[in-house]
This record gives structure tokens, C-alpha cells and sequence, in this order.
């Protein structure tokens, strides 16, 4: 029998069965994993096979389905882990804010170059329109216009206002979406949007360091009255980029991607080489600077691995 997880707390996971019944699951005996290193053997979005438990009402899990794919961020504890964050998504919502608290630039592309790596479609939504003065509202013009231009939806949101929600919910019906973004930007408010009667907790970003709360814990995953479903997660603090080499980060910026292969070196990375047709467009202002910086940012972040 199959059944979805939708939440998973330490050793105890919701699911929910093809029936459309839901149930507290665990894990029978040890489980064979995929060959990846993970701070979690089960995610939310992930496909089981369970038994039930004799003259129990709960599961047992017996099985992990191959996933599609899955989003993972390296574990802040250990730089060779990595911890799952959700499973067999179609597309990932990217909430940003430009006040209270600030979403750099440097993190979306992280966002955006992590998504790209696990073949996961990405839009950028901007929250909390209602406070944005005009410096917000034309660092956001700026945004849409870099993001549009290399292929990334973009929206304006105010939550709080009800303000330019139907054209996301548009884009939620009969998919899996994961909302991710730092604490505070309004990722559970959300969620309570498209679903009033869920009532999730949610929390003022402190007064004097403008962060959030770190309100949410799990992720946990919620099915749309429309179709669809979506995950709510823990806000992120940074996102590091799971088992990336230098040499595979270009693929991951589209506007790269589509110009590496007129460099004159086949091995180009795009850093100081000559006949660089990356560098040759980021000097007409084909590709923009600030693109530019973020993946030679990222490109040194990136430890070479030994062997
Ligand atoms: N001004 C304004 N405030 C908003 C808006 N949307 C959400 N907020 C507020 O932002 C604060 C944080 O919202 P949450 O929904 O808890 O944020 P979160 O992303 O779930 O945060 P974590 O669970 O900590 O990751 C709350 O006080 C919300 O009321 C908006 O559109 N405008
Ligand atoms: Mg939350
Ligand atoms: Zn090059």
C-alpha cells in the first residue's frame, strides 16, 4: 500500500494513504536508503510503501519510492551531509522581502543556483509590498527585470492587503510546491492565506534586528481545496550549495548556460581566461553585473574537493 508523508517529526512521520486517510507512521527495522549521505532517511513529499501495525490505529513504513527529485541543504553541522528538505516537488516559491527582514540578492541566486542543480522550476515572490517605500519599490523594479530577462517568474505580494494572490494561486493548482525563504517573510502567513480555516502560527519579525522568529519548525505539506499542494518549512538562515563542484556552477545560471559554449577554452570558467564569451557579454551588459558577481561570489565559496 502507498501513502504520502506529510510531516515528519523526529521519529514519528503523518502520512497520508492513496485512500485519502491519514495516519502516524514510523520505520520498520532499517530501511535501505538511496546512496546519498542525509541527515534524514524520510522527507516530506516522499512516497511509501507501509503495513499496518497489529491491533494498532498507526503504520509501519517498509519502503522509500524512488523520488523524482528532492530539495537538500548542506547540514550545518557537517559540511559531508546533507539534510532533505522536501521530495518529488514540480516547483519551488522563493519568498522574498525587501524590508522587514532583508532578502539579499546574493541569496536568491544561491536559491536560484540550488533549484537549478535538483531540476526544480523556481519563481521569486516578493512580499510585503504594503511597507516598501520607493528605494524598495525600485530595487524591485531592478529585480523583476534582471530575474524576467534570464527566465524567472516574478511577483509582488502584500499578504497582509490581499494584494496580487490570484495569479499565484493560478500557478499552485494540481502541483507540489515548496515555499521556502528566511524566517519572517511570510511564508506561514501564506499558507494561512490559502487556507483560512488552518490557522498556523506566525510571528512578528523582532523590533531591533528586523529578523524573524524562526517561528516554523517542520516542514509540513498542506493539499489545496483546489488541487495541488503546498510545504510550508523552517525558515533558512543560509542555504549552502550541496555537493557542487567549481566547475558545474555556470550550467547553473541561465543566462550562462546558453552563452559558455562560444569561450574559447572548453574548460572556461568564466573567471579571467581570455576569449570568455561570459565575460565578453557581462561587459556589453548583456548579462548583468550583479548576476555576474553573485556566481564569481559563489564560484570562490565553493571548496575544491580532495580526494
Ligand atoms: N507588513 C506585512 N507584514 C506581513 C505580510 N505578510 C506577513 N507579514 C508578517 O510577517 C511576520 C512573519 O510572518 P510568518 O508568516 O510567521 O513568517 P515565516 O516566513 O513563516 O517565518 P518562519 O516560520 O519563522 O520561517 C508576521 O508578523 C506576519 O504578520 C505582509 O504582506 N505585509
Ligand atoms: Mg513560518
Ligand atoms: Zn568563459
Amino acid at each position: 500500500m502507498k501513502a504520502r508523508i506529510y510531516k515528519s517529526t523526529g521519529s514519528w512521520y503523518s502520512v497520508k494513504s492513496e485512500d485519502g486517510v491519514f495516519y502516524q507512521a514510523r520505520i520498520k527495522g532499517v530501511i535501505k536508503l538511496d546512496n546519498i549521505t542525509s541527515t534524514n532517511p524520510i522527507a516530506v513529499g516522499d512516497w511509501v510503501h507501509y503495513e499496518a501495525e497489529i491491533d494498532q490505529p498507526t503504520l509501519m513504513i517498509t519502503k522509500i519510492l524512488d523520488r523524482d527529485n528532492y530539495v537538500a541543504r548542506q547540514s550545518p553541522h557537517n559540511k559531508r551531509q546533507q539534510h532533505i528538505i522536501a521530495s518529488n516537488l514540480d516547483q519551488s516559491i522563493l519568498l522574498a522581502t525587501l524590508k522587514s527582514p532583508k532578502t539579499s540578492q546574493g541569496f536568491i541566486d544561491r536559491f536560484l543556483v540550488s533549484c537549478e542543480a535538483f531540476h526544480i522550476p523556481a519563481i521569486i515572490v516578493f512580499n510585503k509590498s504594503d511597507i516598501y517605500g520607493a528605494g524598495e519599490m525600485a530595487i524591485y523594479d531592478l529585480m523583476k527585470e534582471m530575474y524576467e530577462a534570464v527566465g524567472y517568474k516574478v511577483f509582488l505580494i502584500s499578504i497582509e492587503q490581499k494584494q496580487g494572490l490570484d495569479p499565484l494561486k493560478e500557478i499552485l493548482r494540481d502541483k507540489t510546491t515548496l515555499v521556502s525563504g528566511h524566517s519572517g517573510v511570510g511564508k506561514s502567513s501564506f499558507i494561512n492565506y490559502l487556507f483560512p480555516n488552518l490557522d498556523l502560527s506566525t510571528q512578528e519579525v523582532s523590533g531591533w534586528s528586523g529578523k524573524g522568529m524562526h517561528t516554523t519548525t517542520f516542514a509540513q505539506m498542506y493539499d489545496l481545496p483546489s488541487g495541488g499542494s503546498v510545504i510550508d518549512t523552517p525558515g533558512m538562515r543560509e542555504l549552502g550549495l550541496v555537493n557542487m563542484e567549481k566547475e558545474e556552477l555556470a550550467q547553473y545560471f541561465p543566462e550562462m548556460r546558453e552563452r559558455m559554449n562560444g569561450c574559447q577554452f572548453n574548460n572556461c570558467q568564466h573567471i579571467n581566461e581570455p576569449g570568455c564569451a561570459v565575460k565578453a557579454a557581462v561587459e556589453k551588459g548583456i548579462i548583468t553585473e550583479a548576476r555576474f558577481f553573485s556566481y564569481v561570489d559563489l564560484w570562490h565559496g565553493i571548496e575544491t574537493h580532495k580526494y
